[in-house]
């Protein structure tokens, strides 16, 4: 059957005459029959990709996409007057994730889908995701994001296990979304969930009793853990998520015939960050309970587990007390214990242990212990892990570390957000790049050719157009799309420094009041959501609030630059926004972003990256060049000298430099304080002033001076159209293809 007849039959009526909403489940239920009839993906041995977080975002286009019938339904719609676009805002968006660690995992399952590779995504089912962010008196509040309906990508499966904690069970049910390959077979994501959930638990806000673990298990990601049961509560996800992820491992392999003693041949695990760890001693102790002895489960384990490092940050490195551990999951306690005395009788370093001194459990030290690869995601967050962070691992095993830099399926970043560009591209080289991304290069041939170029530029320009419209009715402010668009989108943290920019915008508001203006206007977007418990990350929300409301309405200083930042910042939204901007901001304190995958997106999309040297920037910036990127800023090596020694005082700057001092009191002067909150605002200032620990004022000037070049360059537009045709032409490496085809190729070995 064809799909307008597919369409016109699950409808009962005509297209013309459907709704967008009968469209969309009508087009949702036959994506789904069409997926259940691909071939699932079968390869000599199968990865599991186990994680916290998948930040699947908006599936129907994507799904269009890779089963190649994109085109054919949107002609098909819009030759029945209606819109795919439209349809598409009917779809919830899931916030099964919080930022690029979900994101990652998200592209990487599209890439191992699309590469042929047999691999599933085990997580779990959050009714209500990360939440859903509300802006109230220019600050931020939470709420639940709903995104379950009766019809949805989610297929109940007969599946269930049972899951032991230390005073009670719960039974889990599995739900299946299947993962389409472009233009291949399928794998799935296994989301767990517990039967007995209760939705109508959450009162208030993000607000529910955290005792009541078998109504609330699934309910949030990363539930609010100021408290000792927040910390329980997260253990008891976690370990469910790992359980079941265990439990339906194991009976995929006996179902296959494979002997236990040989599951290392036949499967990979690869552990996202430390929150799946757990599925360590559960996998060690399924096995002995299937009567393998301790030691050779230990053995087995540590050749199928793989762990993925994403971050340096101390404080996001679980550590659990011994004593949670023992209240939730007392059985995996004497197994973590045997692990812990093998690296004592091999070692006797402390800074090896599993279990410290204060009887706190190291995550990551499980996971480097028990797993033979350790991979960090990109060259120098690799190169850090392995000279200062996780230094102690890697003297003992060297051969166990590897480099896997991040990517990006240019599926969703590029063929979906950014039609336009994705069609101009395959006019001009053919369409192998969407198999073969490093293909891109070939446009490196119209580097001179004017029509090219400013062909590039028109593209750009209706991506500000469709932005600004969109702008328009989600925030209801007006932005100039012939103004420059900076844009800075990524989940607010001190060390990703949107401080840093609130306080240039400062200073570029104090110039144009002192009658220094612009060549051209300029809009700075942001989009950020602050955990809930991070004050800090809360008060530079409110600060960037405040300067909205103060520089958009002040007709002295709004035509040359606007401020927007856009509420519940998330996938959808960064489709909308990364096409259209033209300063990429990447400006993390140098060695502390382990990556970033927002700087591959936004350059794929033909925007400048504004950055230090951290990350992936430092890789984007050997691939572009100095002419095609702005960099400024300490080095990371400068930074951590800076740490070892304690020899940074934001003090100083602030007293020392007038440019500075201007900028940051400005957060407590009456302009603001007539908004905003000024115990917050005080709050912030005391922050920047007295403690930075992540150096703004270090990096203030510089980024000052080198984002004033960036805006100044941009009126040099011959040049400019050069620099985003090299961008893009170069972003070939960053693709998450390339980055599976690595992590296939060096640790998973599936065919
Ligand atoms: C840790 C924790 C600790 C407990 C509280 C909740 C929570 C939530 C998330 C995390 C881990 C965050 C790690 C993360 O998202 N890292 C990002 O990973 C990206 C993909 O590798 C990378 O591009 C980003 O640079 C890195 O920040």
């Amino acid at each position: 059957m064809n799909i307008e007849n597919k369409l016109v039959s699950t409808l009962g009526k005509s297209i013309e005459q459907a709704t967008n909403e009968e469209l969309y489940f009508s087009l949702l239920t036959i994506t789904k029959e069409l997926s259940s009839e691909k071939e699932v993906i079968k390869t000599d041995r199968k990865l599991y990709y186990i994680s916290a977080e998948f930040l699947i975002g908006k599936l129907l286009s994507n799904n269009l996409i890779n089963l190649g019938i994109y085109e054919e339904v949107s002609g098909l719609l819009a030759h029945n007057g209606k819109n795919l676009n439209d349809i598409e805002n009917i779809e919830p968006e899931p916030s099964l994730g919080n930022g690029g660690l979900g994101r990652l995992a998200s592209c990487f399952l599209d890439s191992i889908a699309t590469l042929g590779l047999s691999g599933d995504g085990i997580g779990l089912n959050y009714h209500f995701g990360l939440f859903k962010q509300v802006f109230e008196k220019h600050k931020q509040t939470e709420t639940k994001n709903t995104w379950i309906d009766t019809n949805s990508w989610l297929t109940k499966t007969n599946h269930t296990y049972t899951v032991n904690y230390k005073d009670f069970s719960l039974q889990s049910t599995l739900y299946d979304i299947d993962i389409i390959g472009y233009e291949n077979g399928i794998n799935k994501l296994h989301l767990f969930d517990v039967e007995t959930i209760d939705e109508s638990i959450v009162k208030e806000g993000i607000h529910f009793d955290k005792t009541n673990i078998a109504k609330n298990l699934t309910l949030f990601l990363y539930p609010d853990d100021s408290d000792e049961q927040g910390h329980l509560l997260r253990i008891y996800q976690q370990y469910f998520m790992v359980s079941n992820g265990v439990q339906y491992i194991l009976e995929e392999a006996k179902n296959k015939g494979i002997s236990l003693h040989e599951l290392d041949k036949h499967i990979v695990i690869q552990i996202n960050d430390t929150h799946p760890t757990l599925v360590i001693p559960e996998l060690i102790s399924r096995l002995m309970m299937e009567g393998i002895h301790m030691r050779e489960a230990i053995v087995i384990t540590s050749n199928i587990c793989a762990y993925t490092n994403h971050t340096i940050l101390a404080e996001a490195l679980e550590k659990w007390p011994l004593r949670y551990l023992q209240q939730v999951v007392p059985h995996l306690v004497p197994i973590i214990e045997a692990l812990d005395t093998l690296v004592y009788e091999k070692y006797h370093n402390e800074h090896l242990q599993i279990i410290d001194h204060s009887n706190l459990v190291h995550m990551a030290r499980i996971d480097m212990h028990t797993s033979f690869s350790i991979n960090g995601v990109a060259a120098i967050h690799t190169d850090i892990l392995k000279t200062s962070e996780l230094k102690p691992f890697y003297e003992i095993y060297p051969s166990k570390f590897n480099n896997k830099t991040n990517g990006i399926t240019f599926r969703r970043w590029l063929m979906h957000a950014n039609h336009e560009l994705s069609g101009f591209i395959t006019q001009l080289i053919g369409d192998g790049w969407k198999k073969n991304a490093d293909e891109l290069e070939k446009l490196l041939l119209y580097k001179d050719n004017a029509v090219v170029l400013d062909n590039l530029y028109t593209i750009k320009k209706d991506k500000k157009v469709q932005l600004a419209s969109e702008i328009k009715k989600l925030e209801h402010v007006d932005i100039n799309p012939e103004s420059i668009f900076c844009i800075q989108i990524k989940r607010l943290h001190e060390y990703k420094r949107q401080q840093m920019n609130a306080l240039y915008i400062i200073n570029k508001y104090l110039d144009i009041k002192n009658g220094i203006l612009p060549k051209r206007p300029i809009t700075f977007i942001f989009g950020a959501k602050a955990a809930p418990a991070y004050i800090t990350a809360k008060n530079i929300i409110h600060l960037l609030l405040c300067l909205q409301e103060l520089i958009n309405n002040d007709p002295e200083v709004s035509p040359y630059m606007k401020v927007i930042m856009v509420e519940n910042y998330n996938v959808t939204y960064a489709e909308k926004l990364i096409p259209a901007c033209d300063i990429s901001e990447q400006i993390s304190l140098a060695s502390k972003e382990a990556s970033g995958t927002g700087n591959m997106k936004f350059m794929l999309n033909g925007a400048i990256t504004l950055g230090t040297n951290d990350g992936a920037n430092v890789e984007i910036a050997e691939l572009v060049g100095p002419d095609n990127i702005y960099t400024f800023g300490q080095s990371s090596e400068q930074v951590i000298e800076h740490y070892a020694h304690h020899d940074y005082c934001s003090k100083d700057y602030y007293e020392t430099n007038p440019k500075i001092k201007r900028v940051v009191d400005f957060i407590i002067g009456d302009e603001l304080a007539h908004i905003g909150d000024l115990e917050a605002l005080t709050a912030l200032f005391n922050e920047l002033v007295n403690k930075d620990w992540f150096m703004t004022l270090l990096d203030l000037e510089d980024y000052i001076r080198v984002k004033d070049l960036a805006i100044l360059d941009y009126e040099d537009q011959e040049n400019w159209k050069k620099k985003m045709l090299v961008n893009i032409a170069k972003a070939g490496f960053f693709s998450s293809d390339r980055t599976i085809n690595d992590y296939n190729q060096d640790i998973w070995k599936l065919k």
